[in-house]
């Protein structure tokens, strides 16, 4: 029997690996999209699978248009990928985020509360709730200490999942997803930012590469693997939460370093300290323990960082080269 799924946000990085996965295994895809004015489909073109998802007009900040999106797909499976997900962004716009990143999850688990309510449902936690680290390495019983509204809207939403499943029993599972990057990364986040600028900079487009705090440190994973994950979750028997990360930690510093020597160039020669990339409150170190995904899920991520910054390395070159 085919499976339909309802991915929001499918137009976003993990939104186009998704619907490429779920395609690849048989699932009619029902994508959510809002009007906007703006190309947002590119990865989907990016992948070749554009026309093969089936759109649904809708807002997550709609409830109407959700519980219409929800009612048409019926879906056996629906991934809640769709956020204002730009940390630096949510000092600006913190109503916006809190609607859409928190009580847009409300909307969907509402909606199949009341018309769908065999229908498994993935939310897209984040390591930013673990904000000002209460543990050295980040696991499922780790306290969570937000540091930006996106992390507080994004708190709400983990809450509201779990609590959805323990209060109506849905199949309800909660994805805290560490930072996870790709050639089809937006160019606001930190690696993108960094391998579009290599790019440019060694075809002599830009002169220079303007960061914020670079002592930061994230542990990247390759979004392809992070959507297994999620997959893998819709597939157990009881819904659970999972920290989805490649257990290695490493600065803005070191990564830029990669990036650049790729190409034979010196990161010190380019960046550019600038004020203005600052966060209000930073989120400073994050190292996630992916030990639950492996034993439960049987998930181990496949591309470590040098893997994934040589592959967005190389994909801008080819997109610069493109443009010329
Ligand atoms: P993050 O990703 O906030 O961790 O959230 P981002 O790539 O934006 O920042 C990572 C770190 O780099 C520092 N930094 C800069 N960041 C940006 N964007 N631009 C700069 O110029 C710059 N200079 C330094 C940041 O301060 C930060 O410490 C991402 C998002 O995808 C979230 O939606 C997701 O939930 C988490 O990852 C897991």
């Amino acid at each position: 029997m085919q499976k339909n799924a309802l991915i929001t946000g499918v137009t976003g990085q993990d939104g186009a690996y998704l619907a490429q996965l779920l395609l690849q295994k048989g699932y009619q895809v029902y994508g959510l999209t809002a009007r906007r004015s703006s190309d947002t489909h590119w990865r989907l073109r990016e992948l070749g699978i554009e026309k093969d998802i089936h759109y649904l007009d809708g807002d997550l900040a709609d409830a109407c248009s959700i519980q219409r999106a929800v009612t048409k797909a019926a879906p056996h499976e629906v991934y809640n990928l769709g956020a204002q997900s730009f940390v630096g962004a949510s000092w600006n716009q913190p109503v916006t985020t809190g609607i859409v990143d928190g009580l847009g999850v409300t909307h969907l688990l509402e909606a199949i509360r009341q018309f769908a309510p065999e229908t498994r449902f993935y939310q897209a936690s984040t390591s930013e709730m673990f904000g000002l680290i209460q543990a050295e390495r980040q696991d499922e019983n780790t306290p969570f200490y937000p540091r930006s509204p996106y992390g507080v809207a994004k708190l709400y939403g983990h809450w509201i999942t779990v609590n959805y499943r323990e209060s109506f029993q849905l199949h309800a599972s909660s994805g805290i997803l560490f930072n996870h990057e790709s050639p089809l990364r937006g160019i606001e986040f930190v690696t993108r930012k960094v391998t579009d600028a290599v790019a440019r900079i060694k075809h002599g487009l830009q002169k220079e590469l303007r960061l914020g705090n670079i002592d930061a440190k994230r542990d990247w994973g390759f979004a392809g693997d992070y959507v297994q994950a999620m997959w893998l979750m819709l597939q157990q028997e009881r819904a659970d939460d999972y920290v989805v990360a490649t257990g290695t930690t490493t600065t803005v510093r070191d990564m830029c370093q990669l990036a650049f020597e790729h190409v034979g160039l010196n990161y010190q020669d380019y960046v550019v300290i600038d004020p203005a990339f600052f966060r209000p409150a930073e989120v400073d170190v994050l190292l996630g323990n992916p030990a639950k995904a492996a034993r439960q899920l049987g998930w181990r991520p496949t591309t470590d960082l040098v893997q994934l910054i040589t592959m967005m390395v190389d994909a801008d070159m080819r997109r610069v080269r493109k443009e010329l």
